[in-house]
Formats: structure tokens, sequence, C-alpha cells
């Protein structure tokens, strides 16, 4: 799976980003510091199941701490955009190209409002972030737009004269995108457009019809970040601005602060905590001591640093992510070589257990018998949707 980080210039995107990975890519307090596209692999937390048989896990792609597995979600860190990045303002939207395969968005915006919508720094308060939600809509909108339609009249035309289905065309464009052809079929739906005639939409059609398959295919979850120098009240307003997308205040700076004081042993936080320790006898010079003061005053007053539960509201809310413990021997919950609960999968909830096959191995789909429930160890019709935190075993014809 994997998450775009996204949003005007100089708001925390790559502090966001860099907190998450724990990566040092260049963070800078003016517009287009990140001219281009930063990768990096982040984590969320599911709970392993492993106190249930009384040993321990030996996780392959999940590290466990205290009972939580930290499952990996790639993430992508983009240049700033700007209103009218689309006619080519700012860096322009060329880069949005490598948010095709993100499967949802994190907008970081500035609920200090002390960013104007270029990125260059004005006076708290000045800005209203919730424009940078309404306005990225428009970009994204914009983007989809311009794939559904590149050579749209001419290319209609030959469908219609082919007599093929435009839906079916519309998927095999899409994809591209990581839009799935049931995300299309349910677009085309919702907006009335004459299925049969689409050399005839026109630019208004065409619009509608991507802002549904944006909604509906790649999710936002909007970060109130800087929410150090904002205000309950600001972030409130954004929220209710911002509706339906929610909204997580976030101080990523602070975020970063202690991911790395962490990794330096200096102080005891897990992402998401809603507090930490520093270690007994941490050498911390007076900066440190002052940037931690600050940490812990931002996380008393907004519960945590919010930026793993931005994250998480994305992967669980948003996209409606499960997690799933493929094993080969019901009883003892292990692989092949004896590995205990290996493997975590985030997959959308509804997932069906063949599906889940797939996911694993497309061998094991395409022989695909039954799966068996690692608790009741019932069998599995293949259509079974699986429930989260599920252990399955698939059997599959040798
Ligand atoms: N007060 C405060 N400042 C922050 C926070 N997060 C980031 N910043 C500062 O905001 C400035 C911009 O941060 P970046 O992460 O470079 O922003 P960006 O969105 O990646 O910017 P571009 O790459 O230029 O689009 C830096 O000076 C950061 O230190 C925060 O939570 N609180
Ligand atoms: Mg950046």
């Amino acid at each position: 799976m994997e998450v775009g980080v996204v949003g005007k210039p100089n708001v925390g995107k790559s502090t966001t980003f860099n907190a998450l990975t724990l990566l040092d890519v260049p963070m800078a307090p003016y517009p287009f510091t990140t001219t281009t596209p930063n990768r990096g692999v982040g984590a969320v937390r599911v709970a392993c199941p492993h106190a249930e048989k009384g040993a321990p896990c030996d996780p392959g792609n999940a590290k466990c701490l205290d009972g939580v597995r930290w499952v990996p979600v790639n993430l992508v860190d983009v240049p700033g955009l700007v209103p009218g990045a689309h006619e080519g303002k700012g860096l322009g939207h060329k880069f949005l190209d490598d948010l095709r395969a993100s499967a949802g968005f994190l907008q970081v915006v500035d609920a200090s409002g002390a960013t104007n919508p270029e990125g260059e720094i004005v006076a708290p308060g000045t800005s209203d972030p919730s424009e940078e939600v309404h306005w990225l809509e428009r970009e994204l909108v914009a983007w989809v737009t311009e794939i559904l339609t590149r050579d749209f009249a001419k290319t209609m035309r030959s469908v219609e004269l082919e007599g093929a289905k435009v839906e079916e065309f519309l998927q095999a464009r899409l994809t591209g995108l990581s839009i799935t052809p049931a995300e299309v079929s349910a677009a085309l739906r919702a907006v009335p457009v004459d299925r049969d005639r689409p050399s005839t939409w026109t630019a208004s059609d065409r619009a509608r019809l991507s802002e549904a398959l944006l909604r509906a295919s790649k999710p936002r979850v909007v970060s109130a970040n800087k929410c150090d120098r904002s205000t309950p009240e600001a972030v409130e307003m954004l929220s209710e601005r911002s509706a339906p997308i929610p909204v997580v205040p976030t101080c990523a700076e602070a975020e970063l602060t202690l991911r790395r004081a962490s990794r330096g042993n200096l102080v005891r936080y897990r992402p998401g905590d809603p507090t930490f320790e520093v270690a007994p006898g941490a050498p911390l010079s007076d900066r440190q001591e002052r940037a931690l003061a600050e940490v812990r005053a931002v996380m008393k007053r907004w519960g945590s640093t919010g930026v793993q539960a931005a994250l998480e509201r994305l992967v669980f809310g948003e996209l409606r992510q499960i997690s799933v413990f493929p094993v080969e021997d019901e009883a003892r919950w292990v692989d092949s070589r004896g590995r205990r609960l290996p493997d975590v999968l985030l997959v959308p909830a509804g997932t069906t257990a063949h599906a889940m096959a797939y996911r694993v191995h497309t061998d094991l789909g395409e022989n695909f018998i039954r799966a068996i429930d690692g608790r009741t160890h019932r069998a599995l019709a293949a259509e079974h949707p699986l429930s989260d935190g599920a252990v399955i075993r698939v059997v599959a014809r040798k």
C-alpha cells in the first residue's frame, strides 16, 4: 500500500515524511524545498495475536513491539502544489504522476495560517487552511480529468464506432491511476452521462466524472500541521469547512524530534503514544531539554503529536484496511518453516478468503480449495469475507 503526502509548499510535508520514515530529506522554511518526489517506508499499527498462543511471533514483514505489529506502508513526499498547478503554476503538476500508485492522500496544511497559497510566510492566522483543502481538490480533479480525457473526442468516436463499452475503455485507462474497475463503474452510475454516446460528454460531464472517481478511489485525510502554533478553535473551524474530509491536528516537528531522540536512545517513545519519557541518564544538552519541553507541552495540549494518528486514520478509517495473518498450520499458527505469525497483510474490509489467497501468492489463489479459520478451525468458503485480525490457513491443490 502506498500513501501520497501532498499539499501546498512549506506546510511540513517533508517533515511529516521524515518523521514517518526516519529518513533525512531536506526540510526548510521556504517554498519548493522539495523539487523531486521522495520515497520511503512508514508503518501502521495492528494488534498481534501471538499472546493468544502464549508464544512469541517470528515477524518477517512487520516487527512486533509489545504485542503491536508495525506494518509497512510506502510513502511518497512530492513537491508543493500551488493553485493553478494544472496550468503550470509553481512547479506545475507533472510530479502528480508520481502519485498514480497512491491509494490515498495525506494532505498536510498549515493550521497556523502562517503561509500564503504559494507557501510564503505571512502573519499567523492570515491564511485560511480550509482553502487549501478545496483548491487541492480542484487540482486533483484537473489531473484526473486530463488523464481521462487525453485524445477524448477521437478515442470516444472509435469506441462508439466499434460498439465497445465506454466502461471497459475507462477501466483500462484508469488502472494506471490505481482506480479499480468497480470504482469506475460506481462513478459512471453516480454521474448522469449517456454511456452509449461518450463523444458527446461535455467538459463539465468529464470533470464531474473525474471528481466522482477521485472521491471514491483516492480518499484524503487532512493533517492540520503546525498545531503547536494553532488553536483548537482554528482546527475545529478547519474541520467544519473541510467536511466530509477528516482533519487530524498534527505537529510534525515534534514527532520528528521524538523519533530521532528515540533512535538515539535519549527518550522512550512509541509513535502514536500520548507521551514520552526521557531515558534515565540521557546526556541531554540544554537545547535538547528545551526542545523536549516544548514537545511535551504540545502533546499535553493536543493529546499526541497526531502524525501517526493521521496516517492511521487514512489507512484504517478512509481506506478501510484490516489485518490478516496467513499461516500454513492452523493449529500452531506457523508457516512451513515453523515461524509463528510471520506475515501480516493489510487488505480492504470485505476481502474474501479467496482474494486473500491471491494476495499471498497467485498460485495459492489459482489452486484455492478452502480456507481455515485459525481460531475456530472451521472451513471458510472462497467468498467468505475475512474479519479484522483473522489468522487464516489457505488449503490449495498441490
Ligand atoms: N511550528 C512548526 N513548524 C513546522 C512543523 N512541521 C514543519 N515545520 C516547519 O515548516 C517548514 C517547512 O517544512 P517542510 O517539511 O520543508 O515543508 P514542505 O511542505 O515539504 O515544503 P516544500 O517541499 O517546499 O513544499 C520547516 O521550517 C519546518 O521546520 C510543525 O509541526 N510546527
Ligand atoms: Mg518538502
